[in-house]
């Protein structure tokens, strides 16, 4: 069934989608290749003429890349530069993709080759167009530039797009030479969004992810007949298809076709439709005598088609693709045009106490968040960057991704579709929405209307995609400053535009800061102003939340999580964020030994694995979510960032920035979300290890794993929740080989790595409340918290504060009375027999003298009665020690410290054998 439903003339700024090798070379028909998705031309669309050979006519579509030849320059002020005259010999070279910008590096410091400027980049491209038929249609195609494009050919203004992250083209038939040279400019403005900016209106106005400058995608000439299928449709491909039923029996389908006719009188056609399973055998059609298209009119098609015992689309179980094959011909038959796209046929269903459905079975969306750039190359990726970051996502077990914050390249939701990789799809609404708090203005509202549009035509064909989200923590800002927040109206009004424009894809929103929820803000505190209450608005929601790394504790997010759910009882709701940062160089022996300074460094590694642990266990027992995803896959650019052992990246990637490095955090979810055999040793790169006593851990699906140390046997473990535990086990001082073997359903696995002992197992040094360890003036290596049973690590100055506000212990090594253990605490610290010196280093932090009183015992014996630090060190933030002698009998020494007012405290420990003095010899 087909029928004409609108005819009008073409108004869109905008449009479509595409990607395609097939020319018509002088030689005749090309072989082509199958195509995946969005072409013109192919196999299928021959089958779909009732041709079953690949020998294909020459496509009538015609794209031509431009990526080489470009002339580049990054400078503001120039005058003239669309002109033909303008000499640009001295500009460099370069190819698109392209970004003038480099920023992210390793070490502390930003790097000198960084490129962190922000503003306009000039590019020059000169250029033949193809040889065709005189009435032919010229369209120069962008698939992202960042932020705002300027275009001009051959000194003709084109037009300007304002959004980094869509395709976009613009209708050059009028400004081309076809038979000469052309010279095509291009002018890209990254400008920081600030009042008064060029990009103040174009969202996202703010966000934790440099924002690359440049022609950052691909760009390309098109060349139509003039009758063809729309290409001015926000991006979109002109073909749009829509399951109306599904059933076991038969599904059917709608494919609405967008077909312009810009020739100069109306014409009559012949337009196709196709559905081709994934063999390319054609499964389902129709043709239909159409028209007569007055000149310039758009004129929107729709075919209803049935596939008989459909094939669904089941995510990474099945993603079983058809493809949508549109021909538009000629009354006499020849081809005009043709569009290929892909077809997926599923279901969704988002139930507010259930979680997800796909095809009515239930699933936990289990993925993470990915960002688009690389080191060096920014976000100028190519097609086999993405190939790498959907096979970490597969490997990792993943069956979903957050696609974050903004329209990715269209490879990477061709890849979730054909990985069967479930997409939150989402247009960069980041933080706030406007510069003071106020509702935003018409300029804005059209430009986040505009990319929401872009979003949805140009992937909506995307079986892989399952929610369209309207923002991202759209009032944090707001809250951080304590100003008010407006964002409602503009939520409202993209949530309808969503669903007018897809009516079978649920919204979502990610959120930061429901009351009560905040996760990394003064919410709630003095001052604090009513914000507006935005969850709800969307049809499902996401909450970003971070308890145990920028506040409250790994044990809040359960409770709050509930909370949420208790107040919205309606709403189907997920985990749209939770991470933690991982420094590759820093380390812990226990990471819940302090407080981590989550905006600074170090980023102990050992924690990031301790929080994803906590947090999906957490997660995965709660059923009313209907996904979750971590922050992040990758590490990503952000000059925001000083943290862990890099600047200007977020490093709470599972994997690096090189993507060269899985982090051990990745296992664990490798252990507990994927099906393949999987067994790695934890604590991997934490290879120089101050004590001979401590667990070891390997992240499994095995049910147990065996240990050995050195060749010794040390026994296996039951493995749970994907976490194998070895309790005390010895290292020798220097090298130490561990293997650790399992079986993972009949497969063996085995992991090795190498630590090394640097001190003797009877020289126990402990900096107390610090995550990573110290090596202190004299040399002395102390390691990080370990050994302590209760009480809470802390440090003089908390976490996050300024450089310029921080507080110095009065001390001959300050920094080794920075951080201390509080409470009623003891350490139990394993040690060979022995009689040993223990010192104790104190600083009294807030207390002023009698106000702390404490007792300390060693293996229940009293050793410093009513200890009071700030009277024995003569003030508050003054080092003090003390010594005593103990004897360990049975492998260990317990140190307890008892408070008699207030709280116990101790900063550090040493403990040393006690040498005894050499016999003198005796002289005959
Ligand atoms: C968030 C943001 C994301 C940040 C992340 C973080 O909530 O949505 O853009 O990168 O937190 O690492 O703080």
């Amino acid at each position: 069934m087909t029928k004409w439903v609108a005819a009008r003339a073409a108004v869109f700024a905008f449009a479509a989608s595409i990607a395609t090798q097939t020319m018509a070379g002088p030689q005749g028909p090309l072989r082509v290749s199958a195509a995946v998705s969005g072409t013109a031309g192919g196999p299928a669309s021959e089958l779909a003429a009732g041709n079953p050979t690949s020998e294909v006519a020459p496509a009538p579509r015609v794209v031509i890349p431009l990526s080489a030849g470009w002339r580049f320059k990054q400078a503001s002020g120039l005058g003239a530069v669309e002109g033909t005259q303008f000499d640009d010999s001295h500009w460099s070279e370069v190819t698109v993709p392209h970004t003038w910008n480099r920023i992210g590096n390793e070490g502390t410091e930003r790097s000198p080759q960084s490129n962190n400027v922000q503003g306009t980049g000039w590019y020059r491209l000169r250029f033949k167009a193809p040889a065709a038929a005189p009435g032919s249609r010229y369209f120069l195609q962008f698939d992202a530039v960042a932020t705002i494009a300027d275009v001009w050919l051959n000194s003709h203004y084109l037009g300007k797009h304002e959004g980094a992250f869509a395709r976009f083209r613009f209708d050059a038939s009028a400004a081309i030479n076809p038979t000469g040279d052309n010279l095509l400019v291009v002018r890209a403005d990254n400008s920081r969004p600030q009042p008064g900016a060029t990009t103040e209106n174009v969202i996202p106005l703010s966000g934790d992810f440099f924002m690359f400058g440049g022609i950052y995608r691909g760009a390309a000439l098109i060349v139509t007949q003039p009758v063809h299928l729309d290409l001015l449709d926000f991006g979109g491909p002109g073909v749009y298809g829509r399951a109306l039923a599904i059933q076991p029996g038969a599904a059917t389908v709608q494919v609405t076709s967008r077909v312009v006719n810009n020739a100069s009188s109306p014409q009559r056609l012949r337009v196709e439709t196709a559905i081709a399973d994934a063999d390319g055998k054609i499964v389902a059609s129709s043709a239909n005598a159409a028209g007569p298209l007055a000149p310039g009119a758009v004129s929107v098609l729709e075919s209803t088609l049935n596939v008989a015992s459909p094939r669904l689309w089941q995510s990474v179980r099945d993603p079983y693709l058809y493809r949508m094959v549109v021909t538009v011909r000629s009354m006499q038959g020849s081809v005009l045009d043709r569009m290929t796209q892909p077809l997926g046929l599923r279901t969704l269903k988002f139930d507010p106490n259930k979680g997800f459905f796909l095809n009515g079975e239930h699933q936990y969306l289990k993925g993470a968040s990915l960002h688009q750039d690389r080191p060096v190359k920014g976000w100028a990726v190519s097609d086999v960057d993405q190939e790498e970051d959907f096979a970490i996502l597969a490997d990792m077990g993943a069956n979903a991704v957050r696609l974050a914050h903004y329209q990715h390249d269209q490879r990477s939701y061709e890849l979730a579709d054909a990985a069967g990789i479930v997409v939150w799809a989402e247009i960069p609404l980041v933080n706030k929405v406007s510069f003071d708090g106020s509702p935003a203005n018409a300029a804005l509202a059209a430009n986040a209307r505009q990319q929401l549009l872009e979003l949805i035509q140009q992937n909506r064909n995307h079986p892989s995609v399952a929610l369209w989200s309207i923002g991202n923590e759209i009032d944090l800002t707001a809250t951080q400053i304590h100003g008010a927040s407006k964002p409602t109206a503009l939520l409202k009004s993209l949530n309808e535009l969503a669903k007018t424009q897809d009516p079978d894809r649920p919204t979502t929103f990610a959120d930061c800061c429901e009351v009560g929820l905040a996760h990394n803000t003064g919410e709630g505190g003095p001052g604090a102003a009513p914000r507006d209450p935005i969850v709800g608005i969307a049809d499902t929601v996401g909450y970003n939340r971070y308890f145990g790394w920028y506040s409250g504790h790994f044990g809040d997010f359960g409770p709050l999580l509930d909370q949420a759910h208790e107040r919205h009882p309606q709403l189907p709701m997920s985990v749209s964020e939770y991470g933690a940062g991982a420094a590759l160089t820093q380390h812990s022996d226990d990471p819940s030994g302090g407080l981590v300074n989550s905006h600074g460094r170090p980023h102990p590694e050992e924690l990031q694995d301790l929080y994803h642990e906590m947090s999906w266990g957490t997660l995965q027992q709660r059923p009313y979510l209907w996904g979750a995803f971590i922050w992040v896959l990758t590490d990503f650019a952000s000059d925001a960032r000083k943290e862990g052992d890099l600047t200007d990246i977020n490093e709470k990637g599972l994997v690096s920035y090189d993507r060269k490095t899985r982090k051990d955090a990745f296992y664990f979810y490798r252990a507990n979300w994927s099906p393949q055999p999987t067994l790695h040793l934890v604590g991997r790169r934490y290879v120089d290890r101050p004590y001979a006593v401590l667990d070891v851990k390997a992240y499994s699906n095995a049910a147990r794993a065996n240990l050995s140390v050195n060749g010794a046997d040390q026994g296996a473990v039951s493995c749970s929740g994907g976490i194998c535990l070895w309790h005390a086990i010895h290292l020798q001082p220097g090298p130490n080989d561990l293997r650790a073997t399992a079986d993972v359903g009949g497969a063996a696995v085995s992991d090795s790595l190498q630590w090394t002992l640097s001190g003797t197992p009877s020289v126990v040094r402990i900096k107390s409340g610090d995550l990573a360890g110290y090596v202190a003036v004299d040399r002395q290596r102390y390691g990080s918290d370990m050994y302590f049973l209760s009480g809470e690590g802390k440090g003089v100055n908390p976490p996050d504060t300024p450089e310029g506000k921080r507080t110095e212990v009065t001390a001959s090594d300050p920094r080794l009375y920075d951080s201390f253990r509080e409470g009623e605490f003891a350490y139990r610290v394993p040690v060979p027999n022995g009689r040993y010196t223990v010192t104790l280093k104190f600083q009294e932090p807030v207390a002023a003298a009698g106000e702390r009183v404490f007792d300390v015992l060693a293996n229940g014996k009293p050793v410093l009665k009513h200890f009071d630090i700030a009277a024995a060190a003569g003030g508050k933030l003054r080092g003090v020690d003390r010594s005593f002698q103990a004897k360990a009998d049975e492998g260990e020494l317990l140190i307890a410290f008892k408070p008699v007012k207030g709280q116990a405290l101790v900063s550090a420990l040493s403990i040393m054998p006690v040498v005894y003095p050499a016999r003198p010899s005796v002289s005959p």
